[in-house]
């Protein structure tokens, strides 16, 4: 959306993958603005990206935006780091690229250094994606599609539904002009609807399946679900569709966990929605988090009995976090959450990966958490509960080269030392624990065309052995 916005505002717009571009590669003489877009995982990341840049090239004015400068807010951020000359709050972009515009045309600029929308309520921006900012050469067949912004759930840990108030819904006809031009332009694709909850969107989503349906289009999708919405019905229309994975995020199958989700009290619902969408052969990464209010090592362990019963494809997850802007953050004591440094939300960036202790639980510290989130890993992996993080997005990654998901689950569960050098390198970028193919030897083509290989060869290799 920056860079749809910015072409439509007439600049010249280069867009940096900081997963496989060099920064350095687009700055130019004639740079005048950097506009970064970040989560809370790679704000620490772009902030000494952003400074770096400042001291190397001190006529750049640089701009930050995105869900994790929304939720600590612009003035906050601009006390956490003189990194960024502006900051975008919300779905600002309407706002903040005609000051983007005026920086890159050499005018001055305004004093107030925090852009903000007109509005906090979900609406979806008026200009359509330009996806043509994509050159055949960039990553997977894989593309993001909007359908809606906002959650009408209000599940306490998640910032979603604070991100926006409310939500908004595209037109049919608008999702349906975007899909098919991706079709046009590209063949054969994958879309990852980037819905909060795709499953939720009740009529709406009704009309946007009937769409899809009815154009039948070569194109193979995956989207957020949520087990209370899945019936056999909507999970055949959504196959029907194209769907072939969904994340769905369960978080605990033990009661007296605070979720704040339909299926904590109904866990039946939870095997329910996994078997028809199987039913209907679609793959289901169940997410969980360890941690949450209310739970213990023996809540943990009831949902490892839970996942004995239930037989998702993959499960993820990770400790709870206090994250800025939640339910939680925002009334810690209602929920019994005890936080010991007043200004957690200006270092939740740093403490994203190493987390200096900043709360805990009536049940748990921090430390507890990582300690449990661990061992749940290790009893998912050694019991084979499914793949450990085995994401929708990465089925779809396999699925755009041709790869079949059996294959990949099998690559996937394989010890490292079992896999070919080539097998392996491609199952550590896409489980993400190597950067490899960020390295200037490895472009993303490069890199897709080994994953293909890689896909081709185990597909052979079965045909073989079967
Ligand atoms: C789809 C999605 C994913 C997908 C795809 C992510 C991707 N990289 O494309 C997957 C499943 C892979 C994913 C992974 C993660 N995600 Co996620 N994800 C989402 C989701 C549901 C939609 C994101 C989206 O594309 N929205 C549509 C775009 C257009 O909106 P937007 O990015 O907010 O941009 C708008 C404004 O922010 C603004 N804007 C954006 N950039 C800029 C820049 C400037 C300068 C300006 C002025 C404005 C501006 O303009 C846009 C509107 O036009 C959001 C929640 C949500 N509903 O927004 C969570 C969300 C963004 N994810 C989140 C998190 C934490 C993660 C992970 C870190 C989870 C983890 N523990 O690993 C990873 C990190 C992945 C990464 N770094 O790439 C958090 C971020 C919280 C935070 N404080 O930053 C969110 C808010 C969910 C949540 N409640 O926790 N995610
Ligand atoms: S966890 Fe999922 S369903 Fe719950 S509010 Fe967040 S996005 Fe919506």
């Amino acid at each position: 959306m920056v860079t749809t916005y910015g072409q439509a505002h007439g600049l010249e717009v280069d867009m940096a993958d900081l997963s496989f571009d060099q920064l350095s590669d687009k700055i130019g003489p004639d740079t005048r603005a950097a506009v970064f877009s970040l989560y809370i995982d790679d704000f620490d990341r772009g902030i000494a990206i952003a400074r770096d840049l400042k001291a190397s090239h001190p006529g750049i004015t640089t701009f930050v935006g995105g869900p994790h400068a929304t939720m600590v807010g612009g003035q906050d951020v601009l006390r956490v780091t003189d990194a960024f000359d502006y900051v975008g709050v919300g779905d600002c972009l309407p706002e903040a690229m005609p000051i983007i515009a005026e920086a890159c045309r050499g005018r001055s600029l305004p004093e107030n250094r925090v852009i903000t929308g007109s509005t906090f309520d979900a609406r979806m921006d008026s200009l359509s994606p330009d996806y043509a900012i994509w050159g055949a050469d960039r990553y997977f067949p894989l593309f993001p599609v909007e359908f809606s912004r906002g959650c009408r759930q209000r599940c306490p840990f998640c910032t979603d539904p604070v991100l926006r108030r409310g939500l908004a819904v595209d037109p049919v006809e608008r999702t349906m002009r975007t899909v098919e031009g991706l079709v046009r332009r590209h063949g054969p694709i994958c879309v990852r609807f980037v819905d909060s909850s795709l499953s939720s969107l009740g009529s709406d989503l009704d009309v946007l399946l009937d769409a899809l349906i009815t154009a039948n289009l070569p194109v193979t999708w995956s989207a957020f679900a949520y087990p209370h919405d899945m019936t056999l019905d909507l999970a055949s229309r959504m196959a029907a569709a194209g769907c072939r994975a969904v994340f769905m995020g369960i978080e605990t199958m033990a009661q007296g966990v605070r979720t704040g989700k339909h299926h904590t009290k109904h866990p039946e619902e939870i095997a329910r929605s996994v078997e028809v969408l199987h039913a209907n052969g679609i793959f289901v990464h169940g997410n969980f988090i360890i941690g949450l209010p209310g739970e213990t090592p023996d809540t943990v362990s009831e949902t490892l009995d839970g996942l004995r019963t239930v037989q998702f494809d993959s499960v993820g997850g990770g400790p709870f976090y206090l994250a800025p802007g939640s339910t939680f953050a925002r009334r810690p004591s209602k929920f019994g959450i005890d936080v010991f440094d007043p200004e957690w939300q200006l270092r939740a960036h740093q403490n994203f990966y190493e987390p200096i202790p900043y709360f805990r639980t009536a049940t748990l510290t921090q430390l507890e958490m990582r300690e449990l989130a661990t061992r749940f890993q290790k009893e998912v992996e050694d019991s084979q509960l499914g793949c450990w993080n085995l994401s929708d997005f990465a089925v779809l990654c396999w699925l755009s080269i041709g790869g079949d998901i059996n294959d990949l689950k099998r690559l996937w569960s394989a010890r490292r030392s079992d896999l070919s050098d080539d097998a392996r390198h491609v199952m550590d970028v896409l489980k993400e624990r190597s950067t490899e193919a960020s390295s200037s030897e490895c472009r993303a083509e490069d890199f897709v065309a080994l994953a293909t290989r890689v896909a081709h060869v185990q597909s052979v290799q079965q045909s073989h052995s079967t």
